[in-house]
């Protein structure tokens, strides 16, 4: 299958990547050309600059709001039938992407999550890896399916489906709900396994406030809550 222009969008959202971006964006364009680049920035360094060069659609969104709400613009903002998301930190195989988008153009998945859980990654610290199991077992009993990633920052959504999807932007682990809610709601999900690569940069994940907000999203999508 070739993509054509309008099935997918490639979103990704930046905040001081510029030791990553052209790279991410050069390893996208060489497998998907035909793919919308869509970046929400908000860098203080040259990452918009290096982005636009580059031939993305960059949107920025200055001061920093958070992962959340650069999220939620970047997957509104979307124009392709698919949207991809991937970390711009060189952690995701861009080489990955067609068949992501496959999964949903043509199998007919609604949600496609890249777990980085089939075995510890290398590039993954012990205690997040904990940490990681022990959410994805806890979303597994609740929700009555295998899940291994809940955190994963690559996945493939149908366009629609997050249109028509309610989730609260604000606050950490929006992936956590961005899962859970289609799954939930009767939306087909596929997992695939991907390798996860050391980050290019520093990290701004911040362990004890996704924790937190991790078991909130569990709760509050599994109880109907909001
Ligand atoms: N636009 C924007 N992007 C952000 C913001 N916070 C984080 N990002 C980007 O979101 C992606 C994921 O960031 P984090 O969830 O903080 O995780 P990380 O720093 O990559 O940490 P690990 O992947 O866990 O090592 C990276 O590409 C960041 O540059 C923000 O407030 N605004
Ligand atoms: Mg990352």
């Amino acid at each position: 299958m070739t993509l054509q222009a309008g099935d997918l969008t490639v979103a990704m959202i930046t905040m001081n990547e510029e030791g990553a971006v052209a790279r991410v964006i050069d390893d996208i364009r060489a497998v998907a050309p035909a793919a919308e680049i869509l970046i929400v920035d908000s860098s203080k360094d040259r990452t918009p600059e290096i982005a636009e060069e580059k031939g993305a659609r960059v949107i920025r969104q200055f001061p920093p709001k958070g992962y959340g709400p650069a999220m939620d613009l970047a997957l509104r903002s979307a124009a392709g039938r698919v949207v991809i998301t991937m970390d711009c930190d060189g952690t995701y195989p861009a080489e990955r992407i067609p068949e992501l988008a496959k999964l949903v153009l043509q199998d007919g998945y609604d949600v496609v999550d890249a777990s980085r859980l089939g075995m510890k990654p290398d590039a993954m610290p012990w205690a997040n890896y904990l940490g990681n199991l022990l959410f994805a077992l806890l979303a597994s009993v609740l929700f009555g399916k295998h899940i291994t990633d809940l955190h994963s920052g690559m996945r493939a959504y149908r366009k629609s489906m997050i249109d028509s999807l309610r989730y609260e932007p604000r606050g950490a682990a929006l992936p956590v709900e961005l899962l859970l809610r289609p799954l939930r709601d009767g939306f087909r999900l596929k997992v695939v396994f991907i390798d996860y690569k050391d980050r290019i940069g520093q990290s701004t994940m911040r362990p004890l406030q996704t924790s937190w907000w991790t078991v909130k999203r569990i709760l509050r999508v599994r109880l109907g809550l909001g």
